[in-house]
């Protein structure tokens, strides 16, 4: 499996290499073989014949342990420079089965011996090769894109740390930060000082499940010890632009798909208030309690905000939970320009907000922030002994862990503080208004455009833009069925070339009754005009065929 490429890249290794003299001086002859040669710099060979067992924590392992790590960090550096070089691809495609059939020495098999460090550099880099690079500045698919060099350092150090964020006694560090990161997550939205709680989850669907089911134990504490036969049918209500978390949460909460109403929006995506209305007297009179309901701030495919004064006044009225699922729009918070648009999310009792999305936090970063204070802890509590013991010698109130409804923990907290040190809160609008930017500039070229359709017409409140690329074959066609089921496929063969070519990626999507047209979202501080006008011409480039 000797890769020409590999050993070319081990031997330009060398000169790289920091060497460590008072290791050197050190050496005797009795010592490893193999840490000789790894100390002569003889580095065609030096990886292929150690193995991860020569690493740390064997004896003598420090130098191959080091030697192993500044090439990884090659690797990874080399990856980061290309990421953000416009010259090199968005991906290199492959399709399921030849990635499973092997390709140049990189096989998914896994081996019953070990396989040496060279072959795991190989692997490493492979890894990275037939990937999609997420901070390449012409990548659009995703909400969560770009890389920020002090979240990656963060990442690292977290990796290093291996810990688990449940209680002080092994995470004092990290459990200080996720409390400073919280409150000052609450200050942005609003909430009075002496208000407010929250924890770091795996990711917006669950911030989400967490809000169900504390809006649930809220008006129903016997269900934590009962269960669902002791709470009457309930009802909850989200838009029809909603994420599908909410619908995903009523399932696996036992509180049924079927239990979810699901509101109208108006042309823009945003939840119609008199429709809620409306919805709340039907399910009550239909005999259903209702309890909950979720306003999103930044819809997922328009990155619509819901009118969340109009939203609170209606939870107001008939004394429901008002959720603010703001996994995408949260970011807006930061943003002084921006901020008004989420104006009633300090009426919320509970908020989503995904700092891995517009703020670039290297994934995962998600919170579920609650206003009343200890709802969390009463209503995930299990005071678990061998890890919770109440006899500790520091405020054991630190030990937070109890309020999640996971045991293990990933620290996600680190990354988003350093980020935060290193930028300042000015750091983060400034990245921010650029990406919202972005998305006006797209928004206002396509308008001037005779080839492109707007989804909706007005200007964007996030950073979604949604359109339509018109070939020519059918520009002269009559809006109607013939139209829009040949349009319906415009955007699946563009993309299929796209992906092929590597040069760009781009979403896409029916909504409704609107057939296929492409999402696209800013939220990598890398992407410029330029990219914009590429990503415009390349969609033509690929199309105009069609
Ligand atoms: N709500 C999860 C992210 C979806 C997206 O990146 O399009």
């Amino acid at each position: 499996m000797e890769n020409k490429n590999t050993t070319k890249r081990l031997t330009n290794r060398t000169a790289e290499c920091v060497w460590d003299e008072n290791r050197q001086d050190v050496i005797t002859p009795e010592k490893d073989s193999k840490e000789r040669q790894i100390q002569s710099g003889n580095e065609t060979s030096n990886f292929s014949t150690i193995y991860s067992k020569d690493l740390l924590p064997e004896k003598n392992g420090e130098e191959p342990t080091k030697q192993f790590l500044l090439e990884v960090v090659n690797i990874l550096l080399s990856y980061v420079n290309k990421s953000f070089d416009r010259t090199s691809k968005v991906l290199d495609f492959h399709y399921p089965h030849q990635m499973k059939e092997g390709l140049e020495g990189f096989s998914l098999d896994l081996p019953d011996k070990p396989d040496n460090l060279e072959q795991i550099l190989v692997d490493c880099r492979d890894t990275l090769k037939y990937g999609v690079k997420t901070a390449h500045p012409r990548f659009f698919n995703q909400l969560s894109t770009g890389l920020d060099i002090i979240g990656l350092a963060g990442e690292w150090l977290t990796s290093t740390a291996n810990t688990n964020i449940f209680t002080f006694e092994i995470s004092p560090v990290f459990l200080l930060m996720e409390d400073v990161l919280l409150k000052k997550m609450q200050e942005k939205i609003g909430w009075p000082k002496e208000e407010g709680d929250g924890i770091f989850s795996p990711g917006g669907s669950i911030s989400n499940l967490y809000s169900i089911l504390l809006a649930r134990y809220h008006r129903f504490p016997e269900v934590k010890t009962k269960g669902m036969a002791a709470v009457p049918k309930l009802a909850l209500f989200t838009s029809e632009h909603s994420h599908y978390s909410i619908r995903k949460a009523a399932a696996v909460l036992g509180i049924g798909t079927e239990n979810v109403f699901i509101i109208k929006c108006n042309e823009r995506g945003k939840m119609i208030p008199k429709e809620l209305d409306y919805s709340i007297m039907r399910a009550k009179s239909g005999g259903l309690i209702p309890l909950y309901v979720n306003a999103t701030a930044g819809t997922t495919v328009y990155g619509a905000i819901d009118p969340l004064h109009d939203i609170a006044d209606v939870c107001e009225k008939h004394k429901l939970w008002m959720h603010v699922d703001a996994a995408w729009g949260g970011g807006l918070l930061m943003s002084k320009e921006h901020s008004v648009k989420l104006s009633g999310i300090e009426r919320a009792s509970s908020v989503t907000w995904n700092p891995h999305k517009i703020m670039g936090v290297p994934l995962q970063c998600s919170a579920i922030l609650v206003r009343k204070k200890g709802l969390l802890e009463a209503c995930n509590q299990m005071c678990a002994e061998y890890l919770f013991q109440p006899d500790k010698q520091y405020d054991v109130s630190y030990d937070t862990g109890d309020k999640a409804i996971q045991c293990g923990r990933h620290v996600d907290v680190f990354k988003f503080w350093l980020m935060w040190k290193a930028k300042g809160t000015e750091g983060f609008e400034i990245q921010i208004n650029k990406c919202l930017q972005n998305a006006e500039y797209l928004y206002s070229r396509l308008k001037e455009r005779a080839d492109f359709e707007l989804v909706f017409k007005s200007e964007p409140e996030h950073s979604n833009v949604c359109f339509w690329y018109i070939p020519p074959s059918l520009r002269g066609l009559p809006h109607g069925l013939e139209r829009n089921s040949k349009l319906h496929e415009v955007a699946p063969k563009i993309k299929v070339k796209m992906m092929e070519k590597g040069t760009t990626m781009v979403g896409y999507q029916p909504h409704g009754e609107k057939v296929n047209f492409f999402r696209c979202v800013f939220s990598n501080p890398a992407t410029k005009k330029v990219d914009v006008d590429f990503l415009i011409e390349e969609i033509v480039k690929l199309g105009h065929e069609l």
